[in-house]
């Protein structure tokens, strides 16, 4: 691992501040000391934090291979669907009480329509639909309660103000066997069809190339839609040239032309990708992970803009959660260890995109987390915190 940039700066701030000395407030859970007690009390600490389940135990009673959207237990780690999206997303509920969330971008006036078809056997799809905060109801629960029927569940809005909604489906009988519970899961605007055009494309930040995640992206007419984890994404409109406006937590807003284009498909012709400059204001992290195509080591990339907190004294993180087991980066002595700790405890400062790779890790899940609190303890300050997370799958 070359983290070369970061532990050079560490090194060197970290000799001017000893009374700050990492050793002196680390709080480090070494792998022979650790229970299961303590890895269960930290995840369920940074399942609040992070909003992850971090694969907490749950009933594993006839539980079944999870679909490819899990986690999204929550509203905070629900993944964009796309509105008219081309392909349907294939979900099950591959536990007893699985929660599956979806987060969708809708524009004021238009009309959405939530569909859960094809269900299998043991699936009885129950729909709800939430603002923004993730808790206040906009649709209360859309169910037909009759678990034998199999018919399609459709929940229909006119949305009120433009924003993220979020949408939580759950299986109308909890009691259900999580065998043959599988269901698609579509959002599609009900209006004629013909007339609409679909374009294509990544964002990403211009400075390391890494992957933005939840960008607002809007043609100022009728469609809109959320930049996915890896970047990408998929809008369909009324024929016709936009310029579509693109928002993104920590970057600048800009603009791109485009023109959607009578029965196009996602093929370079109408791809646009856009590139994203850092914003300077504020604090934050930015975090990309990608798997090296079919091996068991991963990429980490990583970048901070200081913004307004250069400077100030923090609490950094840099985590992986995979099941129910945490591993957080010593920076300072280029390793990893078990349980929670900070990867580096020192001013805030301007952290140039670097890479590493993370060798020799097991088939599974993994989610990392970059993380700042500026309250220098070597604890997890929710208040103050900034993160970023990405998640990865080694095959
Ligand atoms: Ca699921
Ligand atoms: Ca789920
Ligand atoms: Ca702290």
């Amino acid at each position: 691992m070359n983290l070369t940039n970061w532990t050079n700066r560490m090194s060197r701030t970290n000799s001017m501040n000893h009374k700050y000395s990492t050793n002196d407030v680390r709080v480090t859970i070494s792998k022979g000391a650790t229970t299961y007690g303590i890895i269960y009390l930290t995840l369920l600490f940074l399942a609040c934090v992070f909003g992850t389940a971090a694969g907490l135990p749950v009933s594993a009673d006839g539980a079944i291979t999870p679909d490819a959207y899990e986690t999204d237990d929550t509203y905070s780690q629900a993944r964009p669907i796309t509105v008219d999206g081309t392909n349907a997303q294939v979900h099950n509920f591959h536990v007893k009480g699985d929660e599956d969330w979806v987060s969708i971008y809708a524009i004021s006036g238009q009309t959405y329509k939530i569909k859960v078809a094809k269900q299998g056997l043991n699936c009885d799809g129950a729909i709800e639909l939430f603002y923004s905060d993730g808790k206040t109801l906009v649709v209360p629960k859309v169910d037909d309660w009759k678990p034998s029927d199999h018919q399609d569940e459709i929940l229909e809005w006119k949305a009120g103000t433009d924003g993220v909604y979020f949408a939580r489906i759950t299986n109308g009988d909890q009691t259900a066997n999580p065998q043959d519970t599988s269901y698609e899961l579509s959002v599609s605007r009900p209006i004629a069809p013909g007339g609409l055009g679909l374009i294509n494309g990544t964002v990403q930040d211009s400075a390391t190339g890494l992957a933005i995640s939840g960008a607002v992206m809007k043609t100022g007419y009728q469609a809109a839609t959320l930049s996915k984890p890896d970047g990408t994404y998929e809008i369909q409109e009324a024929v016709g040239d936009y310029t579509l406006t693109i928002t993104a937590d920590c970057y600048v807003a800009t603009t791109q032309k485009v023109t959607f284009k009578m029965g196009s498909t996602t093929d370079p012709a109408n791809t646009y990708n856009i590139k994203m400059t850092p914003s300077t204001g504020s604090i934050c992290p930015r975090l990309a992970i990608t798997n090296q195509q079919g091996t068991s080591s991963v990429n980490v990339s990583i970048a901070l803009n200081p913004g307004s907190s250069s400077g100030t004294n923090a609490d950094w993180w840099l985590v992986y959660v995979k099941g129910s087991s945490i591993y957080s980066l010593d920076a300072v002595h280029n390793r990893w260890t078990a349980g929670l700790s900070t990867a580096y405890q020192g001013p805030v400062f301007s952290l140039p995109a670097s890479t590493f790779s993370v060798t020799n890790l097991p088939t599974g899940k993994y989610t990392f987390y970059l993380g700042l609190d500026t309250s220098m303890n070597g604890v997890l300050d929710t208040a103050s915190l900034v993160y970023r997370n990405f998640e990865v799958n080694i095959p």
